[in-house]
């Protein structure tokens, strides 16, 4: 399968990405990620991200969210910060100053999970993604709220990532879920090239597609991560990676790597069917940097 266009990730290319933490560093060495993430209902999706950013190495971490979620989100974990969105309802323009405001000394956006999305959203991550020069992943309902329009992604001013999983991609595509399926290698680097962004479609060897026509594997992971969360937590390591300036596409195809090797961990000591997204955080995660040293 390897070639120099597509490439099978190995365990000692991904540890290479991670430098080692210098002795004279703080926290402001290693990146603030912003997660625009959660709602009532779904606080759970913020916590993953935010939890699973600081597990894998993000000096700090803050969410925006409507303020009825966002103490249901920090109260998960007291190392959260928090910024409130004023109101109720679906993010939308309205929100726009409150995040340009928010993004001000942040290394790294993530923007999606479980947060409330209505007809103006995808608008709204367009002219943040366009005034913001930062990284930024796109997962979950930012990808669902792009999927209409994605030329605003054309207006990105820093590199981004997008992390759907089939059914994420079906929309992003206008194709059914089985045609994803059966195309993965072929649409994925179209939607890469086409867009001019990373993309990660994820499952069973999950494919990671670079706009210059790279594709990068995945052989870790396992069907205990098929689990409600699990890509909370790809999202949240992602913006951890790029929040710490580790370079594109490294930093995504070594988050994949991680995070499918914290879900094979985990199933050694929970088993497939026990795996929960909250262990690939609190167990699997940091096995994985024990580990790798
Ligand atoms: P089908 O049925 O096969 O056509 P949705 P979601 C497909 C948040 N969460 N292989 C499949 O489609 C998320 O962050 C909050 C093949 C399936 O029915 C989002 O914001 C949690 N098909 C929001 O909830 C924990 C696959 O997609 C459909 C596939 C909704 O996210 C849970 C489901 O996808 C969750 O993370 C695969 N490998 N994977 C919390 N604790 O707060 C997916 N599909 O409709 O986009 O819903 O992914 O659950
Ligand atoms: P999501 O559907 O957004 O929660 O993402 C699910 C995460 O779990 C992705 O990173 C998938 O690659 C991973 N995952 C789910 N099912 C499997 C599987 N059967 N084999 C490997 N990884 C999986
Ligand atoms: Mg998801």
């Amino acid at each position: 399968l390897s070639g120099p266009r597509l490439m099978v990730v190995e365990e000692a290319d991904a540890r290479g990405t991670l430098p080692a933490r210098r002795a004279d560093s703080h926290k402001g060495t290693y990146g603030h990620v912003l997660a625009v993430a959660g709602s009532r209902g779904k606080t759970g999706a913020a916590a993953l991200v935010a939890k699973s950013a600081l597990r894998s190495g993000a000096g700090l971490v803050t969410v925006a969210a409507r303020g009825d979620a966002l103490d249901l989100i920090q109260s998960h974990s007291a190392e959260i910060m928090g910024t409130p969105l004023d109101g109720t309802g679906p993010l939308g323009m309205r929100d726009l100053d409150a995040l340009l405001a928010a993004a001000e000394g942040k290394d790294a956006l993530v923007m999606g999970p479980g947060i409330p999305r209505g007809p103006e959203t995808g608008a709204l991550i367009g002219e943040l993604l366009s005034r913001v020069e930062l990284p930024a992943v796109l997962d979950a309902d930012a990808l669902n709220a792009v999927a209409d329009d994605l030329s605003v992604l054309r207006r990105a001013k820093g590199p981004v990532v997008l992390t759907p999983h089939p059914g994420e991609m079906a929309r992003l595509t206008g194709k059914s879920t089985k045609e994803v399926q059966a195309k993965r290698l072929e649409l994925v680097k179209q939607l890469a090239a086409g867009v001019g962004v990373t993309v990660v479609l994820k499952g069973d060897r999950t494919l990671t597609a670079h706009p210059d026509g790279r594709v990068f594997i995945n052989t870790t992971g396992n069907a205990g991560m098929a689990t409600g969360g699990s890509g909370d937590v790809l999202s949240g390591l992602c913006g951890a990676f790029l929040a710490q300036g580790f370079p594109m596409p490294d930093a995504v195809w070594t988050a994949v790597y991680a995070h499918g090797l914290a879900g094979d961990l985990a199933a050694a000591k929970r088993g497939q069917l026990g795996l929960i997204a909250g262990d690939l955080v609190e167990q699997g995660l940091c096995d994985v940097w024990v580990r790798w040293g």
